[in-house]
């Protein structure tokens, strides 16, 4: 049986606690198989991004073919995609494949990480994926609507649900409050809701990529969509709470959890 072959097309964070550095490691962790076609190469610390080198869409098609054809993928991650040129591409290269689409345009410090024309390719993906999880001013962008309330953050998934005809997970972070909420919205209109306490921290960096991966692994080890995401939640929500404490701002999380024990390791036999 295959233990959960994700491919991740993704950037480099050379800080080691967003982007491909955080995919690995999460789906390392949660027992799955990480394989990765580099989408760019970020360099950059807790305290910002200075410099990104985009791959050429063709090689970053290079290998996920060639990792496709060898390896095989059960799931592909999609996080930082580069370019508008890769956006396309690789969407005519993703049928019969489940992906997970993480819409990222900026990171936590505040750099952005996906150019206007990037974003306008983001619809084609989010049509194509199993399950796209914005967060709140991603999915204000997507949708076009501002948010600033639980109810509207549903409405908002909602109907980006209704629109790409597949589900989305928004999640609720940006807002304030405790617990953090976020919300499953589907294509047939049901909504599903998890709640997590907020953890107060700085070193809260990858995230959105920590979510998504483990999220795309879950799926990989044939797992529901329901239980990828609250196992996923749940390792998260361990990580952030066992931090090495490094660089002077936003800091990684600790994807090896260093004691801190976690509960709902549920894999489907
Ligand atoms: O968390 C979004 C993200 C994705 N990909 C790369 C990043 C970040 C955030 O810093 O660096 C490469």
């Amino acid at each position: 049986m295959s233990p959960g072959r994700v491919l991740i097309v993704a950037g480099s964070d050379s800080g080691g606690g967003a982007g491909i550095q955080a995919d690995i490691k999460t789906v390392t962790m949660l027992g799955g198989f990480a394989m990765t076609a580099i989408t760019a190469i970020t360099a950059q610390d807790t305290l910002g991004v200075q410099a990104v080198l985009t791959v050429p869409a063709e090689m970053v098609l290079k290998q996920f073919d060639m990792v496709v054809a060898d390896l095989g993928a059960d799931v592909v991650k999609i996080g930082m995609i580069g370019s508008a040129d890769t956006a396309e591409k690789l969407a005519g290269r993703l049928s019969g494949l489940p992906v997970v689409f993480d819409p990222v345009m900026i990171t936590s410090s505040g750099s952005a990480l996906a150019d206007a024309a990037t974003i306008a390719a983001f619809d084609r993906l989010a049509r194509i994926a199993e399950l796209t999880t914005p967060n709140l001013p991603e999915l204000e962008k997507l949708t076009g609507r501002s948010i600033g309330t639980l109810d509207e953050l549903e409405a908002a998934a909602h109907f980006m649900a209704r629109t790409t005809g597949r589900a989305v997970l928004a999640k609720g972070g940006h807002l304030a409050g405790d617990p953090v909420v976020d919300v499953l919205a589907r294509p047939d209109g049901t909504l599903q809701r998890w709640g997590s306490p907020r953890v107060d921290t700085r070193h809260s960096h990858g995230t959105g990529c920590t979510l998504a991966s483990g999220i795309a692994c879950g799926l990989a080890q044939g797992m529901a969509l329901e239980d990828s995401i609250a196992r996923a939640r749940d390792y998260l929500q361990a990580a952030l709470r066992a931090p090495p404490g490094l660089g002077a701002g936003h800091g990684p999380m600790g994807h090896a959890l260093g004691t801190v024990p976690f509960g709902h390791i549920h894999r489907k036999i």
